[in-house]
């Protein structure tokens, strides 16, 4: 029943207990399990504690017990972990099941040096919070398909490959509808693997919000992007639907956002938007944010782009079958101290022949603080 017939047919006392009893029925309170790198606990019923390795079940012993939506598992601070925590539940609309690094709310963090990752199965409703991931080649990853899971508070530092990837394997099985927040991300990577972002939507993503994340490469040795959208295979129109909003990124050796798009004949990494961001600094040639192959409708709104030598924003077409970036729309965004490329000044587009532009981009359109490309294909 709405909330407003509830008020309309109840007295005052009675409509106040019908929300609490509304919410109350809502959120499934669940069990809290107790993980060690040593643990020694038979199984999660004994797992009752960070206080020993007797009252704490090793990784292994997690790996093989189901888990209730609404459960809590608390990852001990110490020691570290160097097994892979591989989720073995899913949770539902109803609830988490969450990973917590900060039980005590102290601030010291657990420590995951081998990843969260769950392979070739499906699990969904994971929220991963307050954990310190590092020495990983990747830190959290669900690459067959996975909705809803909610990853926050936590840092990613020095990783080899990715912080966080997730995938879908088709199109009944996208990765959607991820939370990521309020985490750091610093010096993951290598600069000469291009598939190495902080964070990697790689095959089937869609609707995912990053906001209030902070992104920090060093420039040259880690950092090569910062969030990076390939081969997601939205088809044109569908729209993809990430959002990507205060995100502060400095010191990337190419991208702080790279929409790669997908080969011909696939859809591309369309209607997503970035806003309310600062973009800095950049060593690459490829520019700040990067829009390639099939990608399309992406919007940029109130972005600050810093300190890039090279471009703010480059649309590059592959050529022939690869030429369909467009529908970039720029609006209220700010340069500072980007090296001015010729025209168009700070919108630069790459590798396609020129003569081809005016059969690719069909309109393009400086309106106050604002570019609108249109792409000749509509
Ligand atoms: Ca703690
Ligand atoms: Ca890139």
């Amino acid at each position: 029943m709405e909330l407003k017939q509830l008020a309309d047919s109840k007295s005052l006392p009675d409509f106040i207990n019908s929300i609490e009893q509304k919410n109350t029925s809502s959120v499934v309170l669940g069990a809290t399990y107790y993980i060690r790198e040593d643990g020694s606990a038979a199984n999660k019923a004994a797992a009752t504690s960070c206080a020993a390795a007797a009252t704490s079940m090793s990784v292994a012993t997690h790996n093989a017990e189901t888990f209730a939506v609404g459960d809590t598992i608390v990852l001990c601070e110490s020691p570290a972990f160097t097994s892979t925590i591989n989720p073995p539940s899913s949770g539902s609309a109803s609830g988490y099941i969450t990973y917590e690094g900060d039980h005590d709310g102290n601030g010291v963090r657990a420590t995951v040096t081998n990843g969260i990752y769950r392979l070739l199965v499906r699990i969904d409703y994971l929220k991963i919070q307050n954990v310190h991931f590092t020495t990983s080649k990747k830190a959290v990853v669900f690459s067959s398909g996975g909705s809803n899971h909610w990853i926050r508070n936590c840092l990613f530092d020095s990783l080899s490959q990715q912080g966080i990837f997730g995938n879908g394997p088709d199109a009944d099985n996208y990765s959607q509808d991820w939370l990521i927040e309020y985490n750091m991300f610093q010096n993951i990577g290598v600069s000469t693997d291009s598939a190495s972002a902080d964070i990697n939507l790689s095959g089937f993503a869609r609707r995912w919000t990053m906001r209030h994340n902070t992104h920090a490469g060093d420039d040259s040795t880690h950092g090569v992007d910062g969030v990076t959208f390939s081969n997601n295979n939205v088809a044109g129109g569908d729209g993809a639907g990430h959002i990507i909003e205060y995100m502060n990124c400095s010191n990337y050796y190419e991208n702080c956002v790279d929409f790669k798009g997908a080969k011909p004949s696939s859809g591309g990494e369309g209607g997503s938007i970035v806003r309310d961001s600062t973009f800095s600094g950049n060593s690459g040639t490829e520019g700040l944010a990067h829009i390639q192959y099939n990608s399309r409708d992406v919007t940029f709104e109130r972005v600050k782009f810093l300190n890039t030598t090279s471009n703010a924003i480059a649309l590059v077409g592959k050529g022939a079958g690869n030429d369909t970036v467009g529908h970039v729309t720029v609006k209220g965004c700010a340069l500072i101290s980007v090296a001015i490329m010729t025209p168009p000044l700070w919108i630069t587009i790459l590798l396609v022949p020129m003569a081809a532009i005016s059969a690719r981009i069909r309109q393009a359109r400086l309106a106050s603080a604002c570019w609108i490309f249109t792409n000749g294909k509509g």
